[in-house]
């Protein structure tokens, strides 16, 4: 072996701290790569790989994850320089630093080098302490910014899992949990609100009382499971039975249900409760003789100053009231 293809040796320094350097070196001398491995081979914590096949080189980069890399320049069948473009877009060395290793001592060529994207310039053979230096500074940048990169990334992770958790919590406040549908206090915020802008654009809002017919007894007959089943069927119906986006049902309570339609006539309104009855009768539930039925008591009205949406729910339920005694099964406006 001659003595040309030696770098100076010296006294190294230790490592400020221990981050442990993968060093990858393409050059397609073989000669190269040995000299370059005894001036690596004091150094506990430097890991040492060459690859003198330029063309296998993004492969072996991808298997061998460096925390550096040092590049050739001159190589039989591939510049140097579109390799480093080549890790450059490759995801797995994308942001491994690439210190470019070459006999070129040409400004020209080093700016080339770095913007092809290269990290740093070493005419060779470098002097042994400043290589070693410089593949400890690189690597420690390299880690630390892949350390920041998982930090990052886990705490991003952490944030997305807490707002999901916070907008189910959410959800979870509006929700009635036997029949999923809205409940009491999402009713009440919802109404409000759309009084409010339907006061504003003087737009109609109409309310839906809707009470299962002789419940109790239901119960007392099929007992509290099959009560809770019958429920949730008939909220189904209540749901499926609104015909706009903004219309809400709720569950006011027990075996109470409420809509609110916005923007809707009379005739609007009846229909939909139509819908609701029928649909209810359509389930066909057993009860006793017959069937579980629903009665539902509607209310509207054009909000005005000093109204309040209580006295709306109010009407609507001496409507309900007027249904039952009415005999059931029906809807009273
Ligand atoms: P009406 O036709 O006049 O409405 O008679 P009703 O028996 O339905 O009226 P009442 O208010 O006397 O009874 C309501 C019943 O609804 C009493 C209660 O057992 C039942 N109920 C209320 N909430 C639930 C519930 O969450 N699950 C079940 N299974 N039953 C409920
Ligand atoms: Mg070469
Ligand atoms: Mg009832
Ligand atoms: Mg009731």
């Amino acid at each position: 072996m001659s003595d040309d293809f030696d770098l100076a040796f010296g006294i190294v320094p230790a490592p400020a701290e221990n981050y442990l350097s993968m060093v990858l070196l393409v050059d397609d001398q073989v000669m190269i790569c040995e000299a370059v491995r005894r001036a690596l081979a004091g150094q506990p914590e430097l890991d040492f790989h060459y690859c003198t096949n330029p063309l296998e080189a993004v492969r072996v980069a991808a298997e061998v994850k460096p925390t550096v890399i040092l590049q050739d320049l001159v190589m039989p069948g591939m510049d140097g320089l579109d390799l480093v473009r080549q890790y450059r877009q490759n995801p797995s060395t994308q942001a491994v630093p690439v210190i470019v290793l070459s006999t070129k001592d040409e400004p020209a060529i080093k700016g080339e080098a770095f913007n092809a994207g290269a990290n740093d310039y070493l005419v060779k053979l470098p002097d042994q302490i400043e290589l070693i230096a410089r593949i400890r500074y690189h690597t420690r940048a390299y880690l630390d910014h892949v350390q920041r990169n998982e930090a990052y990334r886990a705490l991003r992770e952490s944030q997305r899992q807490l707002i999901k958790a916070n907008l189910e919590l959410e959800r979870l406040t509006r929700i009635d949990g036997l029949t999923s549908l809205g409940n009491r206090r999402y009713f009440d915020e919802y109404l409000s609100l759309e009084w409010q802008r339907s006061l504003r654009k003087q737009i109609p809002i109409a309310i839906l009382m809707i009470d299962v017919d002789n419940f109790k007894k239901y119960n007392d007959t099929y007992g509290h499971l099959a009560g809770d089943e019958a429920l949730k069927r008939i909220a189904q119906v209540i749901q499926n039975s609104l015909g706009r986006r903004t219309d809400l049902a709720a569950r006011f309570g027990g075996e109470e249900f409420v809509a609110v339609l916005l923007n809707v006539s009379d005739p609007g309104a009846s229909h939909v409760a139509e819908r609701m009855v029928a649909g209810v009768r359509d389930l066909n539930i057993p009860h006793g003789s017959g069937r579980v039925t629903i009665s539902i008591g509607i209310a509207s009205t054009l909000p005005a100053v000093g109204y309040t949406p209580g006295e709306l729910l109010h009407i609507a339920d001496q409507a309900l009231f007027r249904a039952k005694m009415a005999g059931r099964d029906r809807i009273v406006i």
